[in-house]
């Protein structure tokens, strides 16, 4: 039987000593084509992260063949493949959108907490069914994200449900901004912690790591970068440097 997919990416970090999620964002310049500039970007940075996240830098441009050609390159350098379309659908949706994302051969999704407690357990059960996982917002890494995670509701933060709909629900894991310090340290522990935010948005690798961040999910530093095998692998060893 197939490792569930919480258990697929730890592995993996510990195989590349590293909990880099490369968030594969391109943005093609001159005559750069995307499908290569991705795969070459993975085949460049593999030894320095444990897995891949795709966005829709990718999923609406990039055929579903092309896709899982990618996805099929990152299996063979032992790294998982995470879908970040941020699922907020009914569940028939959902299911619908997951059985899509599974042919094109990701491992795991990324889903939004506001869909419900139940319609996020159903959803999660779908996934865990195919082998795959589901990983929740819980607080996001933008300035803004206040305005919506950050609400209070009868004195309460939002963010605070979501991550209680995402414990009850059984996901694999949440999604908790690197920069958001005091939210971090309170729900680290519990679940695994997938942190954007770090480098372009102004976040701190190592902060995050000793705030709790279990996954360091990063792009634009590393993507962008003019060589982003060095740059990996510097952010790679300034995390292993804390030993954590
Ligand atoms: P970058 O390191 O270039 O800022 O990229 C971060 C990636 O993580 C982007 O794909 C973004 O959509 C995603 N992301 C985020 O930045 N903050 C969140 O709270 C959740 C995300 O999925």
């Amino acid at each position: 039987m197939t490792r569930p997919f919480f258990q697929r990416i730890a592995a993996a970090a510990i195989e590349k000593k590293s909990p880099i999620v490369l968030a594969l964002d391109p943005r093609p310049r001159g005559n750069q084509r995307l499908p290569e500039l991705a795969a070459k970007t993975i085949c460049a940075v593999e030894h320095h992260v444990c897995a891949v996240k795709m966005n829709f830098h990718i999923i609406l441009p990039l055929s579903a063949s092309e896709i899982l050609r990618i996805n099929k390159l990152a299996h063979s350098f032992g790294l998982q493949s995470i879908a970040d379309i941020k699922l907020n659908d009914i569940e028939t949706t959902n299911a619908v959108a997951v059985d899509h994302l599974i042919k094109m051969g990701f491992d795991a999704a990324i889903a939004n907490p506001f869909i419900g407690r139940d319609t996020l357990a159903s959803l999660v059960q779908k996934a865990h069914k195919a082998d795959a996982g589901i990983i929740a917002l819980v607080y996001m890494s933008h300035p803004e994200a206040k305005e919506g995670f950050g609400l209070k509701i009868q004195g309460r933060g939002l963010y605070k449900m979501f991550f209680e709909r995402a414990e009850t629900a059984g996901v694999d894991g949440i999604v908790v901004g690197a920069n958001q310090d005091e939210i971090l340290k309170e729900v680290a522990g519990r679940l695994p912690v997938y942190s954007p935010g770090v480098g372009a948005q102004g976040g701190n690798s190592e902060q995050a790591i000793r705030n709790g961040a279990d996954y360091l999910i990063i792009g634009r530093s590393i993507v962008e970068a003019k060589q982003p095998a060095k740059v990996a692998g510097e952010i790679q060893n300034r995390i292993l440097s804390i030993g954590k």
